[in-house]
This record gives C-alpha cells, structure tokens and sequence, in this order.
C-alpha cells in the first residue's frame, strides 16, 4: 500500500504531461496550417497618389518598411527602360526577392513581370535593378499600374503605383 500510492502519482503526472504535450503540438498544427507558413502574409502600402514615379522617387511606407519606386522620365511602348526599387527596412529582415508587375486597371496585357536584382548587398535602404519593356495596348490607352512586391518570407509588401506611358 505505501508503494502504490507514489507509482499512482507518478503515473498521474506522466499522464498529464503527455496530455498538455498533445495539447501543444494540436495548437501550434492548427496556428500553422491556418496561416500557410509557405504563402508569405502580404501586406498592401499605399503609394501617395499625387506622385508619379516618372524620373522621380514615389514612396509608400507603413512603421515596418518604406518602399519607393523609379522609372525614367519618359517610359515609351516597346522601349526598354529601367526599373530601381529602394527598400529600407526597420529593425526587419531585408527583402529576399523584388518583383514588378505591370498591368493596366481592368485589362488583361499578359504577364509583364520582371525580378530585380540587388544593386548593392547587404546595404540599407537596398537598391535594386532591372530593365522592363511595356507591350502596346490595342485599345490606345496609355494608363499602367507598376505592382512592387518585395519579400522576406514571412511577408510580402505590395505597392500598386500609376504612371503613364508615352506612345511613340
Ligand atoms: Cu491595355
């Protein structure tokens, strides 16, 4: 009888550890699958829209990130011009992958999506390149939407900006 009563209380506590244990790993299964830990969360900045990013920097910003664009003065159809992204980062790991996408509102211009590249590693806020061409519209319209999606991971900051193209 006195021997029992220990291995009795042993096995309680044994027992209710296993349970919370089971507890955990169900709550932290539900929090993941829930969240889709392999879709970073995007989160949409708006861009300021009095400004334009013809030869001029457009920034939209939140607390965490501060995400500006750059496009040459004049982007003409069927021209190639340069794109530059500068990121800056609060106290957040910096962006893995800068894309942009541009599309024009309620029209459908194919996939005009192009990844930059870094211009400088490693630096704050980090800079970066890439060259795009624009398809020419069929209906005449010269309205484009630049679509900035900058990455870590985890997140995803997106900043629709509106510029328009000139015809040649
Ligand atoms: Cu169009």
């Amino acid at each position: 009888m006195a021997e029992k009563t220990p291995r009795v209380h042993v096995l309680a506590v044994v027992g209710a550890a296993f349970v919370l244990a089971a507890l955990t790993a169900l709550a932290y299964w539900l929090a993941f699958t829930d969240r889709a830990p392999e879709r970073p969360r995007i989160i949409e900045l708006s861009a300021p829209a009095d400004c334009i990013p013809l030869g001029n920097w457009c920034r939209a910003r939140d607390s965490k990130r501060d995400i500006a664009l750059r496009l040459p003065a004049v982007v003409t159809y069927l021209r190639e011009f340069e794109v530059e992204v500068r990121v800056r980062s609060a106290g957040e790991t910096g962006p893995g992958e800068v894309t942009v996408t541009f599309e024009m509102a309620g029209m459908n211009m194919g996939m005009n999506r192009i990844r930059l590249h870094p211009a400088a590693t490693g630096a704050e806020p980090s800079i970066w390149i890439g060259k795009a061409m624009l398809p020419v519209c069929a209906s005449g319209r010269t309205d484009w939407q630049a679509i900035v999606s900058a990455g870590n991971g985890q997140r995803s900051y997106r900043v629709v900006f509106g510029f328009e193209a000139a015809k040649r």
